[in-house]
């Protein structure tokens, strides 16, 4: 491998304990093999050990990339270019040889918006000519990860090539990684994951605060090869390879074929008053409360809650028919903004060690700020924003809102072993057993605080119809219009969206199994534009509902949309006035019109592939609410 000198590029090297000889035969080959299109200067095979990660931190902060937060142990602030803060959805594919193996085939006339596909050699071709020689003047980072705990049945190895130090240091946060995995993988297939941020530095050229590369981006999904490739972002789910391209776009393809599911949802364990435990899994759009539920602190007395996981689930039938979760990551990459004692003690108390925080402002005695952490503050700190506007905290009320102290999808990246109420079965091999499934989004109107659904079809009939206001965490969309996300998947899906639905339906066949119960909530009702629901620690209320209903109590009534709390079934002792009628109303207008939007969209966007199950029930929700 060729080096060039470290003085020429400013970039240094860090010390080898892993050679290339070292590694299995496909595993170098795969190395060696992009070492010929990527020409990077140097290649760094990391091992994992805390030595390795001090001198990668101590690098970052010799680039400037990262700074160190004095304030707290190990914490350090990154800034992206304003360029790259989000995923970016038009330019992430799926490609395998038929299309209609990754996305469903609209009615005529109708641009699909359940993913881009595109041919794979045709894709091979662009991408191969993007990183021709992308990683000149870097060092390329080989990083051996489990997706899952190291060595579980269920767990998935994967290697990525990077040319960021970011990614190193955020990986081994969200990963297991290192020398330990190349050992579990020995000559064994895994996922092979290319990311480039797509800026090559020539002999003496300085290199950019943050190398990106917005003109070429393109996240690249292979299903049918076991390939990620992702090239000119460096941000979170563009360059996390590990995170929602492999543990959602290709494990989703993955479980289709093995029967199992690769899910965007939380996992969090429940203990009643009485010491009863149930884990529930719940699939949330982006920015719409996973963290925040798995890591609930109850405000009914007697009630525990532990968290799993806050990103992602992988669920499997194991021999006695139970749905086994296990979450694939090993840290939070979680939004700040919002975060605060109050909402989340537990995130407070897991992310002030180990943490790397992204594009979130920070204060003048070594800390970090963001909107919601106005009370917790020193009064005489001054705030930089994430933009470097000193002195932020002196602008009107404003300007503050035009130009937010913190980037509203900031993210603090923290080991889940840290968070005070981690599951103590959150690393069990065998995954914990699921209860209940929720799905659930950001719905002002229409939509109650919780409903159940009537049976299994019915369930995933309302996981395909779910719509949220969109979010921050997605950055090709306008914030608030209500977009269509099922199962909070539309940005993940690794395969066409009809066959999912067909998936989905069909594991209830499976012999001997007993299906989770499944539910919707919606902690975003809005009135005069406040929410009325108090929601965090006291949406415990409402899970206490779902637990009843999961021990078969007589709780529920039904409604057009399913079944829904019995008056006065929703523990609402100790919260003071609140508005459980507007909770819970729902206009037949609305309904009607809820109806007609979904039976659109599954005509638009399926055509011809909607499941006979699906469109029963939607018949059957039509009938329910004309009948009213
Ligand atoms: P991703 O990491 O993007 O997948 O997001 P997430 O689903 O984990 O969302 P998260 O828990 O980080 O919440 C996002 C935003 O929603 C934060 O600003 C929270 O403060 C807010 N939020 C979360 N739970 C609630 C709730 O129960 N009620 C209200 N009103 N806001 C909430
Ligand atoms: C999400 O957007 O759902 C996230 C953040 O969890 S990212 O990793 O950037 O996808
Ligand atoms: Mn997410």
């Amino acid at each position: 491998i060729p080096r060039t000198s470290p003085a020429t590029t400013g970039v240094r090297y860090l010390s080898a304990s892993i050679q290339l000889t070292d590694l299995a035969p496909r595993v170098r080959e795969f190395v060696e093999e992009h070492v010929k299109i990527l020409r990077p200067a140097n290649v760094h095979v990391c091992d994992g050990s805390s030595e390795e990660n001090q001198s990668m931190v101590k690098l970052l902060q010799d680039i400037g990339r990262l700074k160190k937060l004095d304030k707290y142990e190990n914490c350090y602030l990154a800034i992206t270019s304003p360029e790259d803060v989000a995923r970016v959805e038009k330019q992430t594919y799926v490609c395998t040889t038929k299309k209609e193996d990754s996305v469903p085939t609209p009615a005529p006339r109708v641009e699909s918006v359940l993913g881009n596909w595109k041919d794979p050699q045709e894709m091979d071709k662009e991408m191969e000519s993007k990183f021709q020689g992308s990683m000149e003047g870097r060092t390329m980072y080989v990083i051996p990860f489990s997706m899952g705990p190291l060595g579980s049945k269920l767990s998935k190895i994967g290697i990525q090539l990077t040319d960021s130090e970011y990614v190193v240091a955020s990986m081994r946060i969200m990963t297991r990684m290192g020398r330990g995995v190349l050992d579990v993988l020995k000559d064994g297939s895994f996922v092979k994951c290319v990311h480039s941020v797509g800026y090559p530095l020539s002999e003496g050229q300085k290199d950019a605060e943050w190398p990106c590369n917005k003109k070429k981006l393109a996240i690249v999904q292979y299903p049918e090869r076991n390939e990620i490739k992702s090239f000119g972002s460096g941000y979170g789910g563009n360059s996390l390879l590990g995170k929602k391209c492999f543990a959602l776009r290709i494990a989703s393809t993955i479980a289709r074929d093995e029967g199992w599911l690769a899910e965007h949802m939380l996992i969090l364990g429940l203990t009643n008053p009485q010491g009863v435990k149930k884990y529930i899994a719940a699939a949330f759009p982006s920015a719409c409360g996973k963290t925040n539920m798995a890591m609930l602190t109850p405000t009914i007395p007697g009630w525990k809650a532990e968290c799993v996981g806050d990103d992602i689930a992988w669920m499997r039938f194991n021999e006695e028919g139970r749905l086994m979760a296990i979450n694939p990551e090993n840290g939070f990459f979680g939004v700040a903004p919002g975060t605060n004692t109050g909402s989340n003690p537990n995130a407070m108390g897991t992310i002030f060690r180990n943490t790397i925080f992204t594009n979130v402002a920070s204060t003048s005695d070594g800390g970090v700020f963001w909107e919601g952490l106005e009370k917790e503050v020193p009064a005489d700190v001054s705030i930089t924003s994430w933009l470097g506007t000193k002195n932020w905290e002196k602008l009107t009320d404003h300007e503050k809102k035009e130009k937010p102290a913190a980037h509203p999808n900031s993210r603090f990246c923290t080991p889940t072993s840290q968070c005070p109420v981690v599951d103590p079965d959150w690393e069990d091999p065998r995954g914990v057993p699921i209860d209940a499934i929720l799905f659930g989004g950001r719905r002002p109107r229409t939509i109650p605080l919780v409903y159940e659904a009537n049976s299994w079809n019915h369930g995933v009939f309302v996981g395909a119809s779910m719509r949220s206001e969109a979010t921050s965490a997605a950055s090709d969309f306008k914030k608030g219009g209500l977009l269509h996300d099922p199962f909070a998947m539309r940005p993940f899906f690794g395969y066409n969206f009809s066959h999912y639905l067909q998936h989905w339906l069909r594991l209830q066949h499976t012999p001997g199994v007993q299906m989770p119960k499944i539910f919707h909530v919606n902690w975003f009702r809005k009135s005069d534009g406040k929410f009325i629901w108090p929601g965090f620690g006291d949406n415990i209320r409402v899970l206490d509902w779902i637990f009843r209903r999961c021990d078969g109590e007589d709780v529920a009534q039904s409604s057009p949309l399913g079944l829904i709390p019995k008056e006065g079934t929703i523990n609402t002792e100790g919260l003071g006035p609140i508005d459980m009628a507007s909770l819970f109303q729902m206009p037949k207008e609305e309904l009607r019109e809820e109806a007609a939007v979904m039976e659109d969209y599954f005509e638009k966007q399926l055509s011809g592939d909607i499941p006979a199950e699906v469109r029963q029930e939607l018949e059957q929700f039509k009938g329910r609410v004309d009948a009213l």
